[in-house]
C-alpha cells in the first residue's frame, strides 16, 4: 500500500514569532520511525513535515495517490487539523485518514467527534498497532468489527466510539530499525539545528534513543511514554552512529532524549566505546538532569565527543521550582552547571517565565541565576499549562493566574503567552524575556566568545537570523509601534 504520513502544517512564524529565522526545524522523528517500519512491512511511504504548506501536501497527494493518510500533531497543531481534513476531503475523499501523536492520544473521543473525516485515533505508541491496522485495510477502510483486536486504537462503530485500551509498547527499543532519513527528501539540507548548536558541523542527525520518564514535573505531559525509562543499548547506539556516518556522512548528533546521561556507568562505557571506535570525533549534544553531574563525569562525556549538555533549569527561584515540582534545588543546579562547564561542556539552559507563583522578584532571580552561572546558551519559554499536565488537567493553573486564550495555536511555549500569573501582564513577560536575552547575549564577554565561531559559515547565518529576531523584539519595537515607517 502507499502510505502518506504528514506532520500538520504549522508555519515557523506561528511557532517562533519574531524568532522564526533563528528557531530550529526538527524532523518528525515519530513519522520517520513509523515510515521506516511500514517500509519493512512492504509499504511505500512518503512523509511531509510541518513546514509544508497545506497546498504542498495537496500536491503530494495528487502525485503520490496514497491509499491511507496518517497525520501527527501536538496540541499546538490541533487548530490546523480541521483545514487538513477539509483538504483531504477535497483531494481524496475515499482515502482513509488516521491520526496519532500527543494531543489526539489525550483526547481520542473528542478528536473523533470534532473531525468526522478521521477514521481512527492511534493512542500512544503505534509501532505495533499501525502495521496491524494496515494489514486489515487492504485497499479501503476496514469494517469496525475487524478492528476490535488492535490495541491502542479508538474508532467509531456506528454512533458508538470504541476504545480498545492502551497500546502495546515496544519493550526493547533495540527492536526498532534505524530511521531511514531519505523518507524526508532534502532532510539534511533542510534540517536546521537549534540556534544553540549553530557551530556544530553539518550534516547533523537528530536521535531519540530512549522513552519514558519517572519524574512528575507539573508543566510536562509525560504520561504517554510511561514512567519506566527504556533505552537503546550502547551497542545499538554505536551501530546507529556508524550507520548515519556511512550512509549520510553525519558530522554531529543532537540527542533529544531526556535521560541519555542518567545511568553514569553506561555513559562511561558509551564514551569508551565511542573512542575505541573512533566515533568521538562526531560531536554531540544531549540533555541531562542535574543530579549526577560532576567535573569527572563531564570530562568523560567530553572525551566521548559530547560538547554541549542541556538542562531544564526553569527558574532561579526555589519557590517556583517547587511549584513546578522540579525536585531540584538552586544550589544543586548551580553546582551542576559549574561542574559541566569546568569539565569542558557548554551548558545550554532551558528556562521558563510566567510560571504559577511568578512575580517580578522571581523573574529577577532567574535573570540573576542566568548571569551568575557559566551558561553558554539559554532559551526562555513562556510557561504554558499544556493539556496532559498537572496544571491543565487539574485546572490548578486558575489559582495562580488567568488563561488569556484557549486558542491552542498559541500553546507553543515560545511565541504565544496563553497564561499570565496574577500581578503580571503579558507585556511584562515579553519585556522581561527581551531584557534577559539582551543582558545575556549582548554581554561583551559573550560576544567575544561567539567571535571564536566566526570562521564557520553556519555561525554567520545563525548570527544574522538571531539578529533579525532580536531586532524585532528590542525596544525598537516600541518605536515601530509609534512610528510604523521607522
Ligand atoms: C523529544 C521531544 C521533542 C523533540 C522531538 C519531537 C519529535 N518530533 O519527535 C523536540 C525537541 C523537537 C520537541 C519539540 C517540541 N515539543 Co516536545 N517532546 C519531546 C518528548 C520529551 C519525548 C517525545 C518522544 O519521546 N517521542 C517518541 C516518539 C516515538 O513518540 P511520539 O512522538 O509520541 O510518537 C508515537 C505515538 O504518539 C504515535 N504517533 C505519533 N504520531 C502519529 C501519527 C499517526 C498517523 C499514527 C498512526 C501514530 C502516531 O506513534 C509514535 C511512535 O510510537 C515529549 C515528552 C514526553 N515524555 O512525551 C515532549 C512533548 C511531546 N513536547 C511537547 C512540546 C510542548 C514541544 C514544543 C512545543 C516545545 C517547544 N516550545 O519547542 C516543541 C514543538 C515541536 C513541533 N512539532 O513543532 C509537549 C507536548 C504537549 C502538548 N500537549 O502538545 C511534550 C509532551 C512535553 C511537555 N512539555 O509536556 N519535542
Ligand atoms: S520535564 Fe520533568 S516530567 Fe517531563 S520529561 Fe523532563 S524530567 Fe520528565
Amino acid at each position: 500500500m502507499k502510505i502518506l504520513l504528514c506532520d500538520v502544517p504549522v508555519s515557523m512564524e506561528k511557532k517562533f514569532g519574531s524568532f522564526k529565522r533563528a528557531g530550529s526545524t526538527f524532523p518528525p522523528y515519530n513519522l520517520l520511525l513509523l515510515g521506516t517500519i511500514l517500509r519493512r512491512h512492504g509499504h511505500t511511504v512518503q512523509v511531509t513535515t510541518d513546514d509544508y504548506h497545506l497546498d504542498d501536501v495537496a500536491e503530494v497527494i495528487r502525485s503520490f495517490e496514497p491509499d491511507l493518510i496518517g497525520l501527527t500533531y501536538m496540541t499546538l497543531g490541533e487548530p490546523y487539523v480541521a483545514a487538513f481534513c477539509d483538504m483531504t476531503e477535497r483531494e481524496c475523499p475515499k482515502v482513509p485518514l488516521v491520526v496519532g501523536g500527543y494531543h489526539s492520544s489525550l483526547y481520542p473521543e473528542q478528536t473523533l467527534r470534532c473531525f468526522p473525516r478521521v477514521l481512527a485515533v492511534f493512542k500512544g505508541e503505534a509501532e505495533k498497532s499501525l502495521p496491524q491496522f494496515l494489514e486489515l485495510c487492504g485497499f479501503g477502510s476496514p469494517e469496525a468489527s475487524e478492528l476490535k483486536d488492535i490495541k491502542g486504537i479508538v474508532y467509531r462503530d456506528g454512533e458508538i466510539v470504541v476504545d480498545n485500551g492502551p497500546a502495546e509498547r515496544i519493550e526493547d527499543l533495540d527492536d526498532l530499525p534505524f530511521p531511514e532519513y531519505d523518507l524526508i527528501p532534502g532532510y539534511f539540507s533542510n534540517f536546521r539545528a537549534a540556534a544553540n548548536r549553530h557551530y556544530f558541523k553539518s550534516p547533523q542527525a537528530f536521535f531519540l534513543t530512549g522513552r519514558g520518564c519517572p519524574y512528575d514535573c507539573h508543566f510536562c505531559g509525560r504520561m504517554m511514554l510511561g514512567r519506566t525509562v527504556r533505552q537503546n543499548s550502547i551497542e545499538y547506539n554505536i551501530e546507529h552512529i556508524r550507520f548515519v556516518r556511512k550512509y549520510y556522512g553525519i558530522q554531529s548528533i543532537v540527542y533529544a532524549d531526556e535521560f541519555l546521561t542518567q545511568n553514569r556507568k553506561n555513559m562511561y562505557r558509551f564514551s569508551e566505546e565511542l573512542q575505541r571506535n573512533n566515533l568521538h570525533k562526531v560531536h554531540w549534544a544531549c540533555s541531562g538532569r542535574i543530579n549526577n553531574m560532576d567535573v569527572e563525569f563531564a570530562r568523560v562525556l567530553r572525551q566521548g565527543g559530547c560538547r554541549q549538555i542541556g538542562y531544564g533549569l526553569e527558574s532561579g527561584s526555589q519557590k517556583i521550582l517547587d511549584l513546578l515540582n522540579k525536585k531540584a534545588s538552586i544550589e544543586k543546579m548551580s553546582a551542576a552547571v559549574r561542574a559541566a562547564h569546568e569539565g569542558g561542556l557548554e551548558v545550554f539552559g532551558n528556562f521558563m517565565i510566567g510560571c504559577p507563583g511568578e512575580t517580578r522578584e522571581t523573574i529577577e532571580m532567574t535573570r540573576r541565576f542566568i548571569l551568575d552561572n557559566p551558561i553558554g546558551f539559554i532559551v526562555i519559554c513562556f510557561f504554558t499549562p499544556m493539556p496532559g499536565t498537572f496544571y491543565w488537567d487539574q485546572g490548578t493553573y486558575k489559582e495562580y493566574g488567568s488563561l488569556v486564550s484557549e486558542d491552542f495555536s498559541i500553546f507553543n511555549t515560545f511565541a504565544g503567552i496563553p497564561f499570565v500569573p496574577h500581578g503580571l501582564t503579558a507585556d511584562d513577560l515579553q519585556q522581561a524575556r527581551n531584557r534577559i536575552y539582551r543582558d545575556f547575549y549582548l554581554r561583551p564577554k559573550r560576544l567575544m566568545r561567539e567571535a571564536r565561531h566566526l570562521g564557520n559559515p553556519s555561525s554567520w547565518a545563525f548570527a544574522a537570523r538571531l539578529a533579525a529576531g532580536l531586532a524585532t523584539d528590542l525596544p525598537v519595537n516600541g518605536l515601530k509601534r509609534l512610528f510604523p515607517t521607522f
